[in-house]
Protein backbone atom coordinates (compact mmCIF):
# COMPACT_ATOMS: atom_id res chain seq x y z
CA UNK A 1 0.00 0.00 0.00
CA UNK A 2 1.44 3.23 -1.02
CA UNK A 3 2.15 5.84 2.39
CA UNK A 4 0.71 8.69 1.33
CA UNK A 5 -1.98 9.94 -1.10
CA UNK A 6 0.72 11.78 -2.57
CA UNK A 7 2.45 9.27 -3.44
CA UNK A 8 -0.29 7.29 -5.26
CA UNK A 9 -0.69 10.40 -7.28
CA UNK A 10 2.90 10.60 -8.03
CA UNK A 11 2.58 7.15 -9.23
CA UNK A 12 -0.55 7.21 -11.31
CA UNK A 13 0.94 10.27 -12.80
CA UNK A 14 4.44 8.58 -13.53
CA UNK A 15 2.45 5.34 -14.86
CA UNK A 16 -0.71 7.41 -16.80
CA UNK A 17 2.19 9.61 -18.63
CA UNK A 18 3.86 6.44 -20.17
CA UNK A 19 0.89 5.05 -21.51
CA UNK A 20 -0.25 8.41 -23.34
CA UNK A 21 2.86 8.86 -24.79
CA UNK A 22 3.77 4.85 -25.21
CA UNK A 23 6.69 4.68 -24.10
CA UNK A 24 7.81 1.13 -22.13
CA UNK A 25 7.70 1.15 -18.42
CA UNK A 26 8.44 -1.31 -16.24
CA UNK A 27 7.44 -0.13 -12.88
CA UNK A 28 8.80 -1.29 -9.03
CA UNK A 29 7.19 -0.20 -6.12
CA UNK A 30 10.07 0.06 -3.49
CA UNK A 31 7.46 -0.20 -0.67
CA UNK A 32 9.37 2.33 1.89
CA UNK A 33 12.76 0.10 1.94
CA UNK A 34 15.82 1.21 0.27
CA UNK A 35 16.80 -2.22 0.11
CA UNK A 36 14.17 -2.96 -2.39
CA UNK A 37 14.87 0.42 -4.65
CA UNK A 38 18.92 -0.96 -4.59
CA UNK A 39 17.40 -4.02 -6.11
CA UNK A 40 15.41 -2.51 -8.49
CA UNK A 41 17.94 -0.92 -9.79
CA UNK A 42 19.95 -3.68 -10.39
CA UNK A 43 17.00 -5.89 -12.04
CA UNK A 44 16.83 -2.74 -14.44
CA UNK A 45 20.79 -2.60 -14.94
CA UNK A 46 20.51 -6.21 -16.29
CA UNK A 47 17.31 -5.20 -18.47
CA UNK A 48 19.42 -2.86 -20.28
CA UNK A 49 16.86 -0.05 -19.85
CA UNK A 50 17.45 3.45 -21.96
CA UNK A 51 17.03 5.97 -18.71
CA UNK A 52 16.53 4.94 -14.82
CA UNK A 53 13.84 7.42 -12.52
CA UNK A 54 13.94 6.85 -9.14
CA UNK A 55 12.96 8.53 -5.90
CA UNK A 56 14.97 7.97 -3.30
CA UNK A 57 13.18 7.00 -0.05
CA UNK A 58 15.89 8.16 1.82
CA UNK A 59 18.93 10.03 0.78
CA UNK A 60 22.24 8.45 2.08
CA UNK A 61 23.63 4.99 1.36
CA UNK A 62 23.39 5.30 -2.78
CA UNK A 63 26.59 5.96 -3.99
CA UNK A 64 27.55 2.13 -5.16
CA UNK A 65 24.44 1.51 -6.86
CA UNK A 66 24.17 4.71 -8.64
CA UNK A 67 27.95 3.91 -9.54
CA UNK A 68 26.60 0.77 -11.23
CA UNK A 69 24.34 2.31 -13.38
CA UNK A 70 27.05 4.66 -14.34
CA UNK A 71 28.88 2.18 -15.32
CA UNK A 72 26.34 0.85 -17.12
CA UNK A 73 26.16 3.78 -19.24
CA UNK A 74 22.49 4.16 -18.34
CA UNK A 75 21.50 7.83 -17.47
CA UNK A 76 19.68 8.29 -13.90
CA UNK A 77 17.19 11.26 -13.25
CA UNK A 78 16.33 11.59 -9.71
CA UNK A 79 12.37 12.14 -9.30
CA UNK A 80 10.33 13.71 -6.20
CA UNK A 81 13.17 12.79 -4.25
CA UNK A 82 16.70 13.70 -3.48
CA UNK A 83 20.07 11.34 -3.00
CA UNK A 84 23.30 13.01 -1.31
CA UNK A 85 25.05 11.69 -3.95
CA UNK A 86 27.80 12.98 -6.19
CA UNK A 87 26.28 15.22 -9.30
CA UNK A 88 28.03 13.25 -11.36
CA UNK A 89 26.50 10.30 -10.48
CA UNK A 90 23.01 11.45 -11.74
CA UNK A 91 22.12 13.68 -15.04
CA UNK A 92 18.83 15.75 -13.60
CA UNK A 93 16.74 16.16 -10.55
CA UNK A 94 12.99 17.19 -10.78
CA UNK A 95 11.00 17.72 -7.46
CA UNK A 96 10.36 20.18 -5.28
CA UNK A 97 11.73 23.05 -2.94
CA UNK A 98 11.29 20.83 0.56
CA UNK A 99 13.10 23.73 2.19
CA UNK A 100 10.64 26.39 0.99
CA UNK A 101 8.01 24.21 1.81
CA UNK A 102 8.88 23.87 5.20
CA UNK A 103 9.36 28.09 5.32
CA UNK A 104 5.63 27.89 3.98
CA UNK A 105 4.59 25.70 6.80
CA UNK A 106 6.08 28.07 9.41
CA UNK A 107 4.87 30.91 7.89
CA UNK A 108 1.28 29.40 7.46
CA UNK A 109 1.48 28.48 11.38
CA UNK A 110 2.91 31.78 12.20
CA UNK A 111 -0.31 33.54 10.31
CA UNK A 112 -2.76 31.32 12.30
CA UNK A 113 -1.59 31.44 15.53
CA UNK A 114 -0.71 35.03 15.45
CA UNK A 115 3.15 34.20 16.00
CA UNK A 116 2.12 32.06 19.34
CA UNK A 117 2.15 28.43 19.32
CA UNK A 118 3.77 25.49 21.62
CA UNK A 119 4.16 22.97 18.32
CA UNK A 120 4.36 19.14 17.80
CA UNK A 121 5.80 18.26 14.67
CA UNK A 122 5.19 14.86 12.82
CA UNK A 123 8.53 14.30 11.14
CA UNK A 124 8.56 12.19 7.73
CA UNK A 125 10.61 9.07 7.17
CA UNK A 126 13.95 9.76 8.77
CA UNK A 127 16.51 10.33 6.45
CA UNK A 128 14.43 10.96 3.75
CA UNK A 129 14.93 14.58 2.00
CA UNK A 130 11.63 15.76 2.50
CA UNK A 131 11.97 15.18 5.98
CA UNK A 132 15.44 16.46 6.53
CA UNK A 133 14.46 19.59 4.49
CA UNK A 134 11.16 20.59 5.41
CA UNK A 135 11.89 20.22 9.27
CA UNK A 136 15.07 22.55 8.56
CA UNK A 137 13.05 25.93 6.74
CA UNK A 138 10.36 25.36 8.99
CA UNK A 139 13.15 25.88 12.30
CA UNK A 140 14.77 28.45 9.68
CA UNK A 141 11.39 31.07 9.89
CA UNK A 142 10.43 30.23 13.49
CA UNK A 143 13.78 32.08 14.79
CA UNK A 144 11.90 35.08 13.96
CA UNK A 145 9.55 34.17 16.42
CA UNK A 146 10.31 34.08 20.01
CA UNK A 147 6.67 32.99 20.61
CA UNK A 148 6.63 30.12 18.82
CA UNK A 149 8.60 26.50 20.50
CA UNK A 150 8.41 23.45 19.32
CA UNK A 151 7.99 21.07 22.60
CA UNK A 152 7.86 17.68 20.23
CA UNK A 153 9.58 16.47 17.09
CA UNK A 154 9.15 12.90 16.35
CA UNK A 155 8.93 10.60 12.97
CA UNK A 156 5.65 9.60 11.74
CA UNK A 157 7.09 7.99 8.35
CA UNK A 158 4.48 10.07 6.36
CA UNK A 159 1.72 7.49 6.86
CA UNK A 160 -1.75 8.42 8.47
CA UNK A 161 -1.42 4.92 11.23
CA UNK A 162 1.80 6.44 12.50
CA UNK A 163 0.76 10.09 12.39
CA UNK A 164 -2.20 9.01 14.46
CA UNK A 165 0.21 7.15 17.10
CA UNK A 166 2.31 9.70 17.59
CA UNK A 167 -0.26 12.10 17.95
CA UNK A 168 -1.73 10.22 20.73
CA UNK A 169 1.74 9.54 22.60
CA UNK A 170 2.28 13.69 22.18
CA UNK A 171 -1.19 14.26 23.79
CA UNK A 172 -0.93 12.05 26.55
CA UNK A 173 2.41 13.23 27.31
CA UNK A 174 1.98 17.29 26.52
CA UNK A 175 -2.09 17.39 26.58
CA UNK A 176 -3.89 21.17 26.50
CA UNK A 177 -0.30 22.38 26.16
CA UNK A 178 -0.60 21.78 22.74
CA UNK A 179 -1.56 24.44 20.49
CA UNK A 180 -0.26 23.40 17.38
CA UNK A 181 1.05 20.75 15.18
CA UNK A 182 2.66 21.19 11.91
CA UNK A 183 2.67 17.88 10.29
CA UNK A 184 5.42 17.09 7.12
CA UNK A 185 2.61 15.59 5.04
CA UNK A 186 -1.06 16.19 4.70
CA UNK A 187 -1.33 11.90 5.60
CA UNK A 188 -0.19 12.38 9.04
CA UNK A 189 -2.31 15.47 9.75
CA UNK A 190 -4.93 13.17 8.69
CA UNK A 191 -3.87 10.65 11.43
CA UNK A 192 -3.79 13.55 13.89
CA UNK A 193 -6.69 15.08 13.47
CA UNK A 194 -8.25 11.44 14.48
CA UNK A 195 -6.26 11.26 17.79
CA UNK A 196 -6.97 15.04 18.52
CA UNK A 197 -10.60 14.13 17.87
CA UNK A 198 -10.51 11.40 20.27
CA UNK A 199 -8.89 12.70 23.19
CA UNK A 200 -11.71 15.11 23.12
CA UNK A 201 -9.94 18.33 21.50
CA UNK A 202 -10.96 20.33 18.51
CA UNK A 203 -8.38 19.87 15.34
CA UNK A 204 -8.36 23.15 13.46
CA UNK A 205 -9.68 24.93 16.86
CA UNK A 206 -7.83 24.26 20.34
CA UNK A 207 -5.25 22.86 18.21
CA UNK A 208 -4.20 24.65 14.71
CA UNK A 209 -2.71 22.60 12.08
CA UNK A 210 -0.67 23.16 8.89
CA UNK A 211 0.78 20.21 6.71
CA UNK A 212 2.26 20.06 2.94
CA UNK A 213 1.04 17.74 0.03
CA UNK A 214 -2.70 19.85 -0.78
CA UNK A 215 -4.27 16.08 -1.19
CA UNK A 216 -7.72 16.56 -1.60
CA UNK A 217 -8.31 15.49 2.14
CA UNK A 218 -7.09 18.13 3.31
CA UNK A 219 -9.25 20.57 1.53
CA UNK A 220 -12.05 18.24 3.00
CA UNK A 221 -10.41 18.89 6.27
CA UNK A 222 -10.13 22.63 5.65
CA UNK A 223 -14.29 22.85 4.57
CA UNK A 224 -14.49 21.17 8.18
CA UNK A 225 -12.78 23.21 9.73
CA UNK A 226 -9.92 20.78 10.92
CA UNK A 227 -7.35 21.98 8.82
CA UNK A 228 -5.44 25.22 9.10
CA UNK A 229 -3.18 25.50 5.65
CA UNK A 230 -1.66 22.92 3.51
CA UNK A 231 1.54 23.91 1.09
CA UNK A 232 1.47 22.36 -1.77
CA UNK A 233 3.95 19.45 -2.91
CA UNK A 234 2.91 18.87 -6.42
CA UNK A 235 3.06 15.09 -7.50
CA UNK A 236 1.74 15.33 -10.94
CA UNK A 237 5.82 14.48 -11.80
CA UNK A 238 4.87 12.44 -14.91
CA UNK A 239 5.00 14.81 -17.80
CA UNK A 240 7.84 16.74 -16.95
CA UNK A 241 10.00 13.58 -16.10
CA UNK A 242 9.20 11.97 -19.73
CA UNK A 243 10.11 15.13 -20.78
CA UNK A 244 13.38 15.02 -19.57
CA UNK A 245 13.98 11.33 -20.22
CA UNK A 246 13.32 11.80 -23.94
CA UNK A 247 15.82 14.69 -24.01
CA UNK A 248 18.41 12.60 -22.64
CA UNK A 249 17.82 9.65 -24.80
CA UNK A 250 18.18 12.44 -27.47
CA UNK A 251 21.17 13.25 -26.25
CA UNK A 252 20.23 16.84 -25.31
CA UNK A 253 21.31 18.44 -22.57
CA UNK A 254 19.38 19.15 -19.49
CA UNK A 255 19.24 20.79 -16.32
CA UNK A 256 20.62 19.64 -13.19
CA UNK A 257 17.85 20.39 -11.15
CA UNK A 258 14.27 20.80 -12.67
CA UNK A 259 11.76 22.58 -9.90
CA UNK A 260 8.23 21.56 -9.97
CA UNK A 261 5.46 24.54 -8.80
CA UNK A 262 3.69 24.64 -5.84
CA UNK A 263 1.07 27.06 -3.97
CA UNK A 264 -0.43 27.41 -0.40
CA UNK A 265 -3.99 26.89 0.80
CA UNK A 266 -6.14 28.07 3.41
CA UNK A 267 -9.76 27.36 4.41
CA UNK A 268 -11.11 30.26 2.48
CA UNK A 269 -11.55 29.08 -0.96
CA UNK A 270 -11.17 25.42 0.16
CA UNK A 271 -14.21 24.67 -1.17
CA UNK A 272 -14.18 26.50 -4.34
CA UNK A 273 -10.70 25.06 -4.77
CA UNK A 274 -11.89 20.67 -4.01
CA UNK A 275 -13.05 19.80 -7.58
CA UNK A 276 -9.71 21.03 -9.13
CA UNK A 277 -7.45 18.67 -7.03
CA UNK A 278 -6.53 15.78 -8.90
CA UNK A 279 -4.89 13.98 -6.46
O1 LIG B 1 5.18 14.84 0.84
C1 LIG B 1 4.70 12.54 1.19
C2 LIG B 1 5.22 11.31 0.52
O2 LIG B 1 8.54 12.72 -1.30
C3 LIG B 1 7.44 14.78 -1.53
O3 LIG B 1 6.53 11.66 0.20
C4 LIG B 1 7.29 13.34 -1.24
C5 LIG B 1 6.65 13.04 0.09
C6 LIG B 1 5.26 13.57 0.28
O4 LIG B 1 5.02 10.13 1.16
O5 LIG B 1 3.33 12.58 1.31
Amino acid sequence: MAPSEWRTGNTASIQETAQQLGVELKFSDGQQKQENQIKAIRQFIAMKVDVIGISPVVETGWDEVFQEVKDAGIPLILVDRRAAVPENLYVSYLGSDFIEEGRNAARALAQVTDGKARIVELVGTVDSAPANDRYKGFREILTKYPDMQIIGSRSGDFTRAKGKEVMQEFLNKYGNEITAVFAHNDDMAMGAISAIEAYGLRPGVDIKIVSIDGIRDAFKAMIDGKLNATIECHPLLGPQFYELALQVVNGESVPKRVPSKEGVFFPDNAAELLPTRKY
